[in-house]
């Protein structure tokens, strides 16, 4: 390993939360696919907000509530530019990926998906990504296909292509699998969903934290991500839609601030974005995940990838020459997510050992049983890395899974 490697990123000064020891032993922070840890920047625009303009947004003609409502527009716009999105009001804040893409299912399911139509995802999706479908195949009578994925953890793009068809209404995947750490070719993807008539989701929760996601360049129609994966607060997250779309479709959830006129007799609704956005936002919650997504861009999306890319290689190297850790998928472009077994071990029992020397994965099904079933294993271990990780967290990673064999001997 290259412990001197001085390309590297170096800004866990900058992450509060790696301060501290865990069971007495230097935090190795590996689970930021479940959510990343936040950058002292991000904690103090929430703070600031809360001391500062803690207001409610859109309603208020006094000072405090004008601030807030800029500051909240503002992060609308950040992540405009970010998305490279074409229009500010293509941005709507939902709590988070499952929300975004439950709203598409209900708003675009209603618009365009009846009987007999189809909606085609991959075997390699988190339950967020199927389920909604599930749920609208139950509302709608349409049917949910499904393209399979290889050994190595790829899409099989020949049957990709073959699921489509002239009842496909809508293409669902993912960026980057959450399970696998696979990275699909989401632009080429989506052109053979457009050739074949369908729009496309674009289920970015792991492809916002490590890559650029343009969403004109990639011409997807929808695209969904959680603020929490990328450096922001929990609770916040994006739908993007292009604008005839989400012009189209009818509002899902009513109340506050997504209305221009209410009697007992007719509503009429408020414009884009607001006809998506009931209720009082998460102000809080943008106006962190604007921080966040400016952290980012101050970073740049070369040198997170270089990091990564170089971390990476080293957990793979490190992680194959333990005799009896076992890979799961060996996808053919990865970002930093390693899904493996050790042994015989339970990847839970896996997980309490390596806590216990201070270092955090997950174990388990990762929200993704079918790409468990697929493998022939109820869960895994996953290590997963961020640019706060270094090649000390790889090391404690090999000398506590090297532990658990001892222990399990
Ligand atoms: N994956 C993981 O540990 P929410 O919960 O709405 O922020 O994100 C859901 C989601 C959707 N798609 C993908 C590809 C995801 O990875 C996730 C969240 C976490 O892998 C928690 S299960």
């Amino acid at each position: 390993m290259n412990g001197t490697d001085t390309t590297l990123l170096d800004i866990r000064d900058r992450f509060p939360c790696l301060e501290q020891q865990v069971h007495g032993k230097r935090l190795a922070y590996l689970d930021s696919a479940a959510t990343a840890l936040k950058p002292a920047c991000v904690i103090d625009a929430v703070t600031q907000h809360y001391t500062q303009e803690s207001a409610n947004i859109h309603r208020g003609v006094h000072h405090l509530s004008e601030k807030a409502t800029a500051s909240f527009e503002a992060a609308r716009e950040t992540v405009r530019a970010h998305l490279n999105a074409a229009h500010t009001h293509e941005i709507i804040f939902t709590s988070g990926t499952t929300d975004s893409i439950n709203l598409v299912a209900q708003a675009f399911g209603q618009l365009e998906i009846g009987k007999g139509d189809e909606i085609l995802i991959t075997e390699m999706e988190h339950h967020s990504n199927i389920v909604p479908w599930q749920l609208l195949r139950e509302r709608s009578g349409a049917v949910l296909r499904v393209a399979p994925i290889s050994d190595d953890g790829d899409v099989d793009r020949e049957a990709f292509r073959a699921s489509l068809n002239e009842r496909t209404k809508l293409v669902a995947f993912t960026a980057v699998s959450n399970a696998l750490g696979t990275v699909n070719p989401v632009a080429e993807m989506a052109a053979e969903a457009h050739a074949a008539g369908a729009s496309v989701l674009v289920d970015a929760a792991q492809g916002v934290p490590v890559q650029p996601m343009d969403v004109q360049a990639l011409d997807c129609d929808f695209l969904a991500f959680s603020g929490h994966k990328v450096f922001g607060p929990t609770g916040i997250g994006v739908l993007y839609g292009k604008e005839g779309l989400l012009e189209a479709m009818p509002p899902v959830k009513g109340g506050g601030d997504m209305i221009l006129s209410v009697t007992f007799e007719k509503t009429t609704y408020n414009a884009l974005p607001y006809t998506f956005e009931a209720g009082t936002a998460h102000i809080a919650g943008a106006i962190g995940l604007g921080r966040a997504l400016e952290f980012v861009s101050e970073l740049g999306y070369a040198a997170i990838e270089t990091h990564e890319a170089a971390i990476l290689a080293d957990a793979f190297e490190a992680l194959q020459a333990i005799e009896g850790v076992r890979l799961v998928g060996t996808p053919s472009r990865r970002k930093g997510i390693i899904s493996f077994l050790v042994d015989e071990i339970h990847p839970h029992d896996l997980g309490t050992i390596l806590d216990q020397e201070g270092v955090a994965i997950r174990a388990g099904h990762h929200c993704a049983q079918p790409v468990m079933a697929h493998f022939g294993v109820p869960a895994t271990a996953r290590a997963s890395f961020s640019l706060y990780n270094n090649h000390d967290d790889i090391d404690q990673l090999v000398a506590a899974i090297q532990k658990a064999q001892e222990i399990f001997g």
